[in-house]
C-alpha cells in the first residue's frame, strides 16, 4: 500500500495494527450484541417458536458483527493511513495474488456460510419448522398432544375452525396458553399469508393446500394477526387481534363459540383439510 511516508519515520506494521484493532473491537462489540441487543431482537418471547427466532437472530447478528467491523474499520483505517499525499496522483503497488490472503478469504467465507447453512438446517428441524408453514407433511412433528386449529383465509378476513370442538368456525383466534397448537393454514380464494408476528408464526395460505405450522404460546397475551400477502384491494384491512388465554378460559370461550355458532356449524361443509373455492364455500 502506498502510505504517506516521512523521511526517517519507519512505516508501522499496518497488518498487525489493523488486526489488533479489529480483534479488540470484535471482542468488545460481539458480547454487547449478544447480551444487550439480543434480548430485544424481534419477534420477542410470545411463544417457543418466537423465542427460537430471537436466538437465531442473535446468532446471525453475533456472526455478522466481526464481518461488519472488518469492513468498517478497514474503511476508516485506510482513509486515515493510506491517503495520497496532497497534490500527488500516485498509483498503489500492483498487488496480484497473495496465496495467504486468498486462502484465508476462501476458507473463512466458506466456513461462515456453510456453518450458517448447517445451523439453519438443524434449527429448522429441531424447532419443527420454527413457526413457518411446512406444507401438508412437515419434516418434523413435535411430540405430545397438539390442539388442531384450522386457519381459513379469504378476502378479507381469517376465520378459525376447531375440528376437535365439533368443527366450530370462529371469527377470532383464541389459543390456550402453554399448549402445542397445530395450525392448518388454507385459503378458499386467493393466496394469503397468516402472520401472527408475536407468536413467531408466518404461513402461506394457499387454496387447496393444507399448510401446517406449529406454535406453543408461552404466556397469556394478545397478539396481532395480519395477512402478509397482497391479496386484493382490502388486503391492508385484513387484520385482527388474537388472544392466548389460560386453558380453563379457553375451554369456556370455545364452548361459548360452539353455542353461538351452532346454527352456522350445521350448514358448514364438514371439516376438511382444504375446501373448494368460492362460491361453493364462502363464509360471510
Ligand atoms: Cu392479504
Amino acid at each position: 500500500m502506498a502510505a504517506e511516508t516521512h523521511p526517517g519515520t519507519p512505516e508501522p506494521n499496518h497488518a498487525r495494527r489493523f488486526t489488533a484493532l479489529w480483534v479488540i473491537s470484535s471482542l468488545i462489540a460481539t458480547p454487547l450484541v449478544i447480551f444487550l441487543l439480543g434480548p430485544s431482537l424481534p419477534p420477542g418471547n410470545g411463544s417457543e417458536q418466537a423465542s427460537g427466532h430471537v436466538t437465531d437472530n442473535t446468532v446471525l447478528l453475533a456472526m455478522a458483527t466481526p464481518v461488519l467491523l472488518l469492513v468498517v474499520i478497514y474503511l476508516i483505517y485506510a482513509s486515515i493511513f493510506f491517503r495520497q499525499p496532497k497534490g500527488g496522483v500516485l498509483e498503489g503497488p500492483a498487488v496480484r495474488g497473495d496465496s495467504r490472503v486468498q486462502t484465508a478469504w476462501v476458507v473463512i467465507t466458506s466456513v461462515l456460510v456453510l456453518s450458517l447453512a448447517a445451523y439453519g438446517t438443524v434449527r429448522l428441524l429441531a424447532d419443527n419448522g420454527a413457526g413457518s408453514g411446512s406444507g401438508p407433511k412437515p419434516l418434523t412433528v413435535p411430540k405430545g398432544p397438539k390442539l388442531p386449529v384450522q386457519v381459513i383465509a379469504q378476502q378479507w378476513a381469517f376465520t378459525y375452525r376447531y375440528p376437535t370442538y365439533g368443527g366450530v368456525e370462529t371469527t377470532h383466534l383464541e389459543l390456550p396458553d402453554n399448549e402445542m397448537v397445530e395450525l392448518h393454514v388454507t385459503s378458499i380464494d386467493v393466496i394469503h399469508s397468516f402472520w401472527a408476528y408475536k407468536l413467531g408464526v408466518k404461513a402461506d395460505a394457499n387454496p387447496g393446500v393444507d399448510n401446517i405450522a406449529f406454535v406453543k404460546p408461552t404466556h397469556e397475551q394478545s397478539f396481532e394477526v395480519r395477512c402478509s400477502e397482497l391479496c386484493g384491494i382490502w388486503h391492508g384491512y385484513m387484520f385482527d387481534k388474537g388472544h392466548v388465554v389460560s386453558p380453563a378460559a379457553f375451554e369456556t370461550w370455545i364452548h361459548e363459540q360452539q353455542t353461538k355458532f351452532a346454527p352456522a356449524t350445521k350448514v358448514l361443509p364438514p371439516y376438511s383439510k382444504t375446501y373448494s373455492p368460492e362460491p361453493t364455500r364462502r363464509a360471510e
